[in-house]
């Protein structure tokens, strides 16, 4: 299949589909290698879509929508709050008006998903993670940084170096309008130039960690240096 191509969404997680699968949590921790024959089979699934769900679910031009957790309770503009704390100076609790009126900074590249979907030239805008770390005071001995989320499952890591690039945003924006829940809103994290499970979606807390730990699907075999073209045994073009 064209990668460009719109496809029909995946939207079933992963648990969900292990779960029609007979796999369960046991089929996962089996490692990478089945886990990415999975994937496979997830993308069966989504083009054939046996159950009849893929229709009733979001596919906003391309993208397929995965949680993994079940449903996540919505954060309105009021609710939300991003934490940044572990080794900085000054541990804050910014509001989405705090992150609002940041400065804010729009890029455009293609996102690549480690199971092969690529939807290309999707703006994101948001504010740098590297301002908000420096706003934070990183101390000493601070190497890397910690992402987790208000689904309550979810969570990435970064070292400090990739944290501080410049196409590394909490983002609020995609696709030039608000982040809609489903893609992870009111904030997300938005990694160009890593595999797009890096951009970790409902984003809650940025914690500076003195190594990096690993994420959720680095702890069943994803890399977690998840350059796009140049881990995870892939060789896709490079996004950013
Ligand atoms: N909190 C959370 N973030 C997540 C995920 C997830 O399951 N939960 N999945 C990751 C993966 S594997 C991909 S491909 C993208 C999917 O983003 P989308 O749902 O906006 O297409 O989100 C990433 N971030
Ligand atoms: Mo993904």
């Amino acid at each position: 299949m064209d990668d460009n191509a719109p496809t029909r969404g995946t939207p079933v997680g992963r648990r969900l589909v292990l779960g029609m699968l007979g796999l369960g949590a046991a089929g996962v921790a089996a490692g990478p290698v089945l886990s990415r024959a999975l994937d496979s089979v997830l993308s069966g699934i989504a083009e054939k879509d046996p159950t009849g769900l893929t229709g009733l679910l979001p596919n906003a031009g391309g993208f397929r929508y995965y949680s993994v957790t079940g449903p996540v309770d919505a954060k309105s503009a009021t609710d939300y709050r991003l934490t940044v704390d572990g080794m900085v100076d000054h541990p804050v609790s910014l509001t989405l008006a705090d992150l609002r009126s940041m400065t804010q900074t729009r890029l455009v590249h293609d996102v690549q998903c480690v199971t092969g979907w690529r939807v290309p030239g999707t703006p994101f805008e948001g504010v740098r993670l590297a301002d908000l770390l420096d706003a934070a005071g990183v101390r000493e001995g601070a190497t890397a940084v910690h992402f987790t989320c208000f689904d309550g499952l979810y969570s990435e890591s970064l070292t400090l170096e990739q944290a501080r690039r410049d196409d590394v945003l909490v983002a609020l924006k995609m696709q030039d309008a608000p982040v809609t829940h489903d893609h992870g809103g009111p904030v997300r994290l938005y990694v160009a130039p890593m595999y797009f499970y890096k951009s970790a979606k409902w984003l809650s807390g940025i914690t500076l960690t003195s190594d990096v730990q690993r994420g959720y699907w680095e702890q069943y075999g994803y890399d977690i240096d998840a350059w796009v073209g140049k881990s995870n045994g892939r060789d896709d073009a490079p996004t950013s």
